[in-house]
């Protein structure tokens, strides 16, 4: 298949990409290296080093004698988004471009309107280029599971049965979400669904939990590969920075009671359903939802699986939520359409938290320490990141 990964220079799409081109499919990525410039304005870096995106495909090509294609722009911008869907011309879209830290979103209003704008019309813009240029090709969009906050009922895959004043309907489940960046995915959900309901289009709307891990097998080849692994207190999801304060000799930092509980994933997982989901498209005029976890754990939870798998001793500190959130809630979430396509789960085990204390030992120095203590407060928006 021809395989176009958007944000394929982040977190997630250049390990992705890196796997679909591994398994035969022909792949482009690409970006607009916001990430890196979130990284300016903040003044992190990711733990790992990272290669610029073109050093990265270059190196692949050595390696593998596989060409990835490589497109620099920004989705926002129409003309960008519908020549790489002209040129490329691919059978499927895999859609990560967007901005994806719940704290970034939260930290006032210039940094809440550019994360709904990029993500919300970056979106729309490929909604319509899809439908004008090949309504064939099917959109795998990243989605997420906060979409749905924590409902006092079980969570379904994107659709629910529900029966009102003897009638049924199967309708969207609710969403509640916890951020403004929450709130742009479920905002391009909805533009989905409205795009596969009018104009026939394919998509398939992956909702997925928390991403932990570093390597898959394909970056792990050379280090030139590698992908960026966040720490700071914006960009760095929880699992991953209880590792690397563990390693750090520092508090873990469970904000609140620890009971909020959340859906798991990690790295070699995430590339294995992008590349499930592509193989097995939606049909046409179909919205399709899978809810793209493993497992679910609490945040006490989390912290003490990696207090307990560190050599050294490790403690953990409860500090004030600076989130709003509930702690003590349900939380049960069906995950099976993923499973049923052939998913073989990786859950959390000793071996990957090994793997990620020495990866994290070996890049310790490139921490800036007074980025890992939480500053964005959902109760009072400011602007932190200029102190
Ligand atoms: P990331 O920030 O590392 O990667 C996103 C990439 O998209 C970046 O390289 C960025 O430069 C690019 N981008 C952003 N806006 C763009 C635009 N307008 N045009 C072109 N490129 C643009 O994030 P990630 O962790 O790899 O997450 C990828 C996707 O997966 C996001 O949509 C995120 O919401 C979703 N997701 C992530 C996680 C997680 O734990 N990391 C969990 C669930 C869902
Ligand atoms: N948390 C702590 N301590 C920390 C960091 C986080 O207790 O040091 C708690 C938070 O309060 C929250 C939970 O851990 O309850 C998850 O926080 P997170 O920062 O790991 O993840 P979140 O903000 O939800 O966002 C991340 C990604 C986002 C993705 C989402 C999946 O950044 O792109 O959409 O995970 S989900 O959570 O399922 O919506």
């Amino acid at each position: 298949m021809r395989i176009l990964v958007l944000g394929g220079d982040g977190y997630l799409g250049w390990p992705t990409a890196l796997h679909l081109s591994e398994v035969g499919h022909q792949v482009a990525v690409a970006d607009n290296f916001a990430r890196r410039g979130y990284d300016f304005e903040m003044g992190v870096d990711s733990l790992v080093p990272i290669e610029s995106l073109q050093a990265r495909v270059r190196v692949w090509r050595e390696l593998t004698g596989q060409d990835i294609g490589c497109y620099v722009g920004d989705l926002c911008d129409a003309e960008f988004t519908y020549h790489i869907v002209r040129d490329f011309a691919p059978d499927a879209i895999v859609h990560f471009a967007e901005q994806r830290a719940a704290p970034y979103s939260m930290v006032d209003r210039k940094h809440a309107v550019y994360t709904q704008v990029n993500n919300v019309v970056g979106n729309l813009n490929l909604l319509y280029a899809i439908a004008e240029l090949n309504p064939e090709i099917h959109l795998v969009k990243l989605g997420t599971m906060g979409e749905y906050g924590t409902p006092n009922i079980d969570i379904e895959e994107g659709w629910l049965e529900v029966e009102h004043k003897g009638r049924r309907d199967r309708v969207l489940f609710p969403k509640r979400p916890g951020s403004f960046y929450h709130l742009s995915k479920v905002h391009d959900s909805h533009n989905i669904e409205f795009a596969c309901r009018i104009w026939g289009l394919r998509a398939t709307d992956l909702n997925q939990g928390v991403v932990y891990g570093q390597q898959t097998p394909e970056t792990a080849r050379d280090d030139r590969l590698a992908t960026r692994f966040d720490y700071d207190a914006v960009f760095g999801t929880v699992l991953n920075r209880f590792v690397i304060q563990s390693v750090l000799g520092k508090p873990l930092t469970v904000y609140g009671n620890g009971t909020q509980t959340r859906g798991l994933i990690e790295l070699r997982d995430t590339v294995r359903c992008l590349q499930l989901a592509c193989e097995n498209p939606a049909d046409r005029g179909e919205f399709r939802v899978f809810n793209q976890l493993t497992e679910s754990m609490s945040i006490t939870q989390i912290a003490e699986t990696i207090a307990s798998a560190s050599p050294d001793a490790v403690t953990i500190e409860h500090l004030e939520n600076p989130r709003v959130e509930l702690e003590n809630h349900h939380y049960n979430v069906v995950h099976k359409g993923l499973t049923e396509l052939g998913l073989e789960p990786h859950l959390l085990s000793d071996t990957l938290i090994d793997s990620l204390f020495e990866i994290t030992k070996r890049f310790a120095h490139r921490v800036r320490p007074e980025a890992m203590m939480p500053t964005i407060q959902w109760r009072k928006p400011a602007s932190v990141i200029s102190n």
